[in-house]
């Protein structure tokens, strides 16, 4: 027996369902990227907002690179469970937010329909930090580009203009900082090069707002989905399982009508960048830390490298002595206690949050969660040895010896390594034109304290 509409009332009574009209909810949101985080984060809020009596506010999911979500819930007819897990407690509820899920290369005439429809207000995305097809400068690289979500933005943007319909919110979930604000300049580069009018359209009626999203969710293991199977007594291939947090703080800045996700626990602010900063350098630069210098010392999970004494204290020292400095909380937020929460979640057992997951794409996640921490400190003079000796251990990972490297530039990090070697390496990576060149110039200090550990 499998998930679905049909098979809903006899899930056991302790599982939560839908209490709304499924058939009755236009679609509102087109979501781009729809894996385990959309899955955990942004449905779980529209689904609470649905439940609320809400309508309008349906999604489809827009599977970016193959038909494995497709496959997993469209037969479930978009319906799967949500399973919060902490220590020995788990709680499942059934999410019925996402209405099909249609995948891009495939289905581009029905995104776009659904893109321009006038029942859509909001595209959203977590297409993760390479899907916004930057270049090391952060420009856009077009020819990237058109592989992803810009062509299909495009033509349905278009298509409203044509129509006469109101612009969108396209709104960023992904781990970048000033996310919004990158994904507008780099979906006007687009336009303004096939068409300057649109791109003016999309200007003046669109808006991008900056966002910040947290929860913890693993990619669901095999052995997740057959525990389940026996706990429901049926399969649910889409399932997702998560942490009991979750957070989710929008820039109030949206182009016409939303779902009232505050009313769900979201934040609806004036300026996101506290909070995106803090987690950014704090939460994410700490996972980073633990992925390579845990694979390093033979751990699988984060909690298992969380409970290592000698990451335990490089994680804190980054997050209190070296990124907490550089951000200007605002006034609700202390630095101090989120740390202490942050080390309490990467603890969680029941989680078994993969290192392996989290070491994926570095080149695309350490310019926001580490240079820029370096960079703050260098104006001061000062070194950051816990994000340095995180660093060498990123330069390990990349050489490649050790394991495959899942990264967009893997082939470039294994050339700079196979011509800079152990002593040019850091040059080649952080100095001046080299691959991952930012704010921060590694200062002969620093090329000393990386290339020792190398
Ligand atoms: C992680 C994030 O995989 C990663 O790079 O650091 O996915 C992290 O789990 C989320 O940002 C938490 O909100």
């Amino acid at each position: 027996m499998r998930l679905s509409p049909d098979t809903l009332d006899r899930l056991p009574d302790a599982v939560a369902r839908p209490g709304y009209n499924r058939d009755k909810t236009a679609i509102g949101i087109i979501h781009f990227g729809i894996g385990a985080f959309h899955r955990a984060h942004q449905a779980w809020y529209t689904d609470a907002c649905l439940n609320a009596g809400e309508g309008g506010w349906a999604i489809c999911g827009v599977s970016m690179r193959s038909a494995t979500v497709a496959e997993q819930l469209n037969p479930q007819s978009g319906l799967y469970t949500l399973t919060q897990r902490s220590g020995e407690s788990a709680e499942t509820r059934v999410i019925g937010a996402v209405r099909e899920v249609l995948v891009a290369g495939q289905d581009n005439d029905a995104i776009v329909a659904r893109l321009a429809s006038p029942d859509c207000h909001i595209a959203s995305f977590t297409v993760t930090e390479k899907g916004y097809c930057r270049q090391a400068d952060g420009s856009l690289d077009f020819e990237r580009a058109g592989e992803g979500f810009y062509p299909l933005l495009a033509e349905a943007l278009a298509q409203r203009a044509e129509a006469g319909l109101p612009g969108l919110t396209l709104l960023s979930c992904d781990n970048l900082s000033g996310n919004g604000r990158i994904l507008g300049e780099l979906l006007r580069a687009w336009l303004e090069r096939n068409d300057a009018q649109l791109a003016e359209w999309f200007a003046r009626e669109c808006s991008t707002p900056d966002t910040m999203v947290d929860r913890i969710v693993p990619a669901s293991a095999a052995t997740d989905l057959d525990d389940l199977a026996d706990a429901l007594g049926m399969r649910d291939e889409g399932a997702v399982f998560t942490e009991p947090f979750s957070q989710w703080v929008i820039e109030d800045r949206f182009a016409g009508p939303r779902p009232s996700w505050e009313n769900h626990g979201a934040q609806i602010v004036t300026d996101v960048t506290p909070y995106e900063t803090a987690k950014l350098r704090m939460l994410n630069g700490a996972h980073s830390l633990l992925a390579y210098s845990g694979l390093d010392a033979g751990h699988t999970y984060v909690h298992e490298a969380i409970a290592d004494a000698e990451l335990r204290e490089l994680t804190d020292s980054l997050m209190r002595e070296e990124a907490a400095p550089t951000i200007t909380a605002g006034a609700d937020q202390d630095l101090s206690a989120y740390a202490d929460a942050l080390v309490a979640r990467f603890a969680n057992p029941a989680l078994n949050h993969q290192l392996i997951q989290i070491a994926m794409d570095g080149s695309q996640k350490i310019p926001q969660r580490w240079l820029e921490t370096l960079a703050a400190h260098q104006r001061d003079g000062q070194q950051c040895p816990a994000i340095l000796t995180a660093l060498a251990a990123w330069l390990r990972h990349v050489r490649g010896d050790r394991r495959e490297v899942e990264d967009p530039m893997a082939q470039e990090l294994a050339a700079a390594w196979e011509s800079a070697g152990t002593e040019g390496i850091v040059e080649a990576m952080f100095g001046p034109g080299g691959l991952l060149a930012s704010h921060w110039q590694p200062t002969p200090s620093d090329r000393a304290f990386v290339t020792a550990l190398l």
